[in-house]
């Protein structure tokens, strides 16, 4: 049985950037019904409400037939969700251990930030922009629908949601404004503890 996770902060810690309405109805809307649906699939399933979402989804393969689409994307659109609520944050500088590995990886942050953002902006219809660790290989990935990282071996450090429901409110159809805003409130400090962790 899976839980709305809390978020760390109130709905309008993100503003101007990102707008407490917005985040309001992604949490309490978008992300609660990923979370019931997920619940609702599993309900035949007894012994799968043991397992965690993430684990669900690094197996895939092991989830019956008739739910495994319902797990994919409901069970990854809640582990995307939380994942995304936990590396926002407003005024947290570059810096750590991942400051300096992108730097090594792709030259400067400035080139990074080109790279993803054009990446993100290149996702065609409903996905996720994903800087993710392969190994000792820093790279910047897109996955559609609610697909994870993890279900190809790779290690989420920081992500970006690129479906319209986060940004229409506030950006309307203007993503390369959302996506030039959200760099405002990228936790480093957490993508640094994931990258630490990863290694
Ligand atoms: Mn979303």
């Amino acid at each position: 049985m899976e839980k709305l996770p809390n978020l760390e902060y109130e709905y309008n810690a993100l503003e101007p950037y990102i707008d407490e309405k917005t985040m309001k109805i992604h949490h309490t809307k978008h992300h609660q019904t990923y979370v019931d649906k997920l619940n609702i699939a599993l309900e035949k399933y007894p012994e799968l409400k043991e397992k965690s979402a993430e684990e669900l989804i690094k197996d895939l393969n092991s989830i019956p037939e008739d739910i495994r689409t319902s797990v994919r994307n409901n069970g990854g659109g809640h582990l995307n969700h939380s994942f995304f609520w936990s590396i926002l944050k407003k005024n947290v500088n570059f810096d750590g251990k991942i400051a300096k590995e992108i730097e090594k990886q792709f030259g400067s942050f400035e080139k990074f930030k080109e790279e993803f953002t054009n990446k993100a902006l290149t996702l065609f219809g409903s996905g996720w922009t994903w800087l993710v660790l392969d190994g000792e290989k820093l790279e910047i990935i897109n996955t559609s629908g609610h697909d994870s990282p993890l279900m190809y071996g790779k290690i989420p450090l920081l992500v970006l949601d690129v479906w319209e429901h986060s940004y229409y409110i506030l950006y309307m159809w203007n993503r390369v404004e959302y996506i030039k805003n959200w760099w405002n409130v990228v936790n480093w400090g957490k993508v640094n503890d994931y990258f630490v962790k990863g290694k």
